[in-house]
């Protein structure tokens, strides 16, 4: 009787970390890896070769194999050769996955939506008492960290985190896994970037060399942020952004990297729906609503603004605004400001504002006769206004020091909006990341 595990084609690091995984978990199975393995992997394996008692499907005879242990996949054309085995009734096969709605049909299974196939290996042998070699933990944690991404990537689950904390208690060693972990050149990347110091196009925004790239992609490529720095430093801008379109998926990835401390990259993509750090960060749109050519403008008007803040009062301002002459009576203005639910409004005579009358004024009312007088006589006379043009900071700075709730905004003049202490508060509270 024979026993056999084996992982998907083009192994990555969490499906090799599984695979030996397997072998501590199902002692008598014999592990075999597919011929095509990722650069980094193939790396690792031929340094620790004489650790590892890994066949390929060559080497061993498959013919009377009883048991099939499937790690990291769980679809059949993802495996090496093993099409055969599909209909084989009297095959037990069992799967470990992180990926969900494959075509393996398996006699038992464990299989939940993880960061790493290796996270849900490692939740057995903790329960099985199994000790790790420093190795060992090193080769899972590398798998972990490269499908979650440093436990970055939004799959993350916080049993991954746990998973992490555990390989590093049992000595992962960092230094080599980020070794193995940095990129790999392959000619799809090389492609990329020659394509993109082909095609770029250059332009100074606030006085910074920024370059454009857009790119039409077809499938998944790795590192493209990589490239994107690597291609920065090359042409030497101080930001560089690389639209990257995939029609046949629908979607387009935008990657930025900034040298400067006055473009911030993650504000940039936090305003396309990403997010970052102010030298790297990166925005997935649906390509089906938006072109590149749309997306860089909205890059370069966000790039422009970005040294202060990329929105602006007239952003987020409401007009026409809801105002009163001088003249109105005050059971007139009880009235306006019941009917529309606000604090209050500014007065305005002749396009000019003259006051501003709140609820707050109100309680300077001693008499009823006085709900007749008009609101001139309430009114606050010394109006703090703002220009549209200002940060949304600015105003609420403003309203901080004055004590005040309402801004009218005021460009060569005339009153264009309004601004309130709910409409600063509701941008601050969205612009924080979700
Ligand atoms: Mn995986």
């Amino acid at each position: 009787m024979s026993q056999i595990i084996t992982t998907h084609k083009n192994t990555d690091f969490d499906a090799f970390a599984s695979l030996v995984a397997g072998t501590i978990l199902y002692p008598d199975a014999i592990p075999v890896l597919p011929k095509n393995i990722n650069p980094n992997v193939k790396a690792f394996i031929s340094i620790h070769k004489d650790l590892f008692d890994i066949y390929s499907l060559s080497e061993i005879s498959s013919e009377n194999i009883e048991k099939l242990i499937v790690v990291d996949a769980c679809s059949w054309d993802r495996l090496e050769k093993f099409d055969r085995f599909i209909n084989k009734d009297d095959l037990e096969v069992v799967l470990w996955d992180h990926h969900m709605n494959g075509d393996i049909k398996p006699t038992w299974k464990c299989q939940e939506k993880m960061g790493a196939t290796i996270t849900l290996m490692l939740r057995h042998l903790i329960k099985e008492e199994k000790e790790l070699t420093p190795i060992q933990a090193t080769l899972f944690l590398a798998g972990l960290y490269e499908d979650t991404g440093c436990l970055t990537f939004q799959s993350t689950n916080s049993e991954d985190a746990y998973a992490a904390a555990y390989l590093l208690e049992k000595k992962a060693d960092l230094k080599i896994v980020n070794t193995f972990l940095t990129p790999v050149y392959g000619e799809k990347q090389k492609d990329i970037l020659f394509e993109m110091i082909k095609s770029s196009t250059r332009e100074t925004i606030n006085g910074y060399k920024v370059s454009f790239n857009q790119i039409n992609i077809q499938g998944h490529i790795a590192n493209l942020s990589v490239i994107v720095n690597m291609y920065r430093e090359i042409v030497n801008v101080d930001a560089a952004f690389g639209i990257f379109k995939d029609d046949n998926q629908n979607k387009c990835m935008v990657i930025g990297r900034s040298g400067t401390e006055d473009i911030n990259i993650g504000a940039i993509m936090r305003g396309l729906g990403g997010g970052g750090h102010p030298g790297a960060g990166s925005a997935m749109l649906k390509s089906e609503y938006i072109n590149s050519d749309a997306i860089k403008e909205t890059i370069k008007k966000l790039v422009a603004g970005s040294n202060h803040v990329s929105v602006h009062i007239r952003d987020i301002m409401s007009y026409p605004v809801l105002s009163v002459s001088s003249s109105t009576i005050m059971e007139k203005i009880a009235m306006i400001l019941r009917e529309k639910g606000c604090t209050g409004v500014p007065v305005i005579d002749e396009g000019e504002i003259v006051g501003v009358i709140s609820r707050r004024d109100f309680r300077k009312i001693t008499r009823e006769s006085q709900l007749k007088s008009p609101v001139k006589a309430f009114m606050k006379r010394d109006v703090v206004d703002i220009e549209s043009s200002r940060s949304i900071m600015d105003a609420a700075r403003l309203m901080v020091n004055r004590d005040i709730g309402r801004l009218p905004v005021v460009d060569d003049g005339l009153i264009v909006g309004i601004i309130t202490r709910s409409d600063v508060m509701s941008y601050l509270y969205d612009m924080l990341p979700g």
